[in-house]
């Protein structure tokens, strides 16, 4: 597998990572972090599936091969996969009105309606980006697996979002421990279609751009924490609005079992918390509402110290670096 990359540019003869300038750059922000693949993790459930490994190198070569620009390769999903996804929706989407949180609800059915989601067919990244870019101006773009943080986040400041296109093995349809297209479709794509949504997830990209490894780290953390597993109140009941509950029912009904810790959401308490990615989380964060938890993570991005600014150019789709004054 690759490493990640360490150019270094001088800036203020200060050493900052490289990162992307132009949107054509993301071809170089891919570097994976492999540890659950079924290839090489013997708890993965496709670990003894020769057949899924096979399907699932087919897939990822499409990421692989995928440059900026090049139109989003389709997938003929299998009668077996069709049949995990049908079964992740159905059990999710009779949760969904009790325990996601109102912005995704709204999002979930303009996508029914207006995006061909249903449980007889897996959505096409190609036509769910077409649909994001009209509503908030995030594509998408596949990626071979769980990205390193580094990458994933610089992508958002372009407002580019790392997909997978593989489904999870069919026997655990109820939660994986990594990314796939159902985590995919059914957790990021609804609240990327939120407008307030995506221009703060565009804004914690841009802050990661060339921060020190220190601080990617926390971001990733409070990614982690919000934007994968994060709980708010909504009308005196706590709703999920994290992409990594809202695609496993096994998590999702465990989150709001009351079995878990529950902590209030402060950034610089759940930034240094420690995590794992295995199995349900045994600590979750709960903000106040979703406009609060957006507008902590907002303040908390705008403390990160860098020598310089960025700011995005949307008609070029490229950053400008500034030097600080
Ligand atoms: N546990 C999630 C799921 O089952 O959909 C995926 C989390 C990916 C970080
Ligand atoms: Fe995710």
């Amino acid at each position: 597998l690759k490493k990640v990359a360490d150019e270094v540019s001088t800036v203020k003869e200060e050493k900052v990572p490289w990162f992307p300038k132009k949107i054509r750059d993301l071809d170089k922000c891919h570097h994976l972090i492999s540890k659950y693949e079924p290839d090489l993790d013997q708890g993965h459930p496709g670990y003894t599936d020769l057949e899924y490994r096979k399907r699932r190198n087919i897939i990822t070569e499409l990421a692989f091969n995928y440059k900026q620009g090049d139109p989003l390769p389709r997938v003929e999903y299998t009668a077996q996969e069709t049949a995990t996804w049908r079964e992740v929706y159905r059990k999710l989407s009779s949760l969904y009105p009790n325990h996601a949180c109102k912005q995704y609800l709204d999002a979930f059915q303009q996508l029914e309606k207006y995006c061909g989601y249903r449980e007889d067919s897996i959505p096409q990244l190609k036509d769910v980006s077409q649909f994001l870019k009209e509503r908030t101006g995030f594509q998408l773009r596949p990626a071979a697996g769980l990205l390193t943080a580094r990458d994933f986040l610089a992508s958002l400041a372009f407002r580019v979002f790392q997909s997978t296109q593989y489904i999870r093995h069919h026997s655990s349809p109820m939660h994986s421990p990594e990314p796939d297209c159902c985590h995919e479709l059914l957790g990021h794509f609804p609240m990327l279609a939120d407008k307030e949504f995506a221009q703060f997830s565009q804004e914690i990209g841009l802050a990661s751009l060339g921060a020190s490894d220190a601080d990617i780290e926390k971001l990733a953390t409070l990614y982690w924490f919000t934007i994968e597993f994060g709980l708010c109140k909504q009308n005196g009941s706590i709703k999920a609005y994290g992409a990594g509950l809202l695609s496993s029912y096994g998590e999702l009904m465990y989150a709001l079992s009351n079995n878990p810790e529950y902590r209030p959401f402060d950034p610089e308490m759940t930034a240094v918390q420690p995590y794992q990615d295995q199995t349900f989380q045994p600590i979750y964060f709960v903000s106040e509402n979703f406009d609060a938890a957006i507008s902590q993570l907002r303040q908390y991005t705008l403390k990160i110290k860098r020598p310089f600014s960025v700011h995005y150019d949307p008609f070029t789709c490229s950053i400008e670096v500034l030097d600080s004054p």
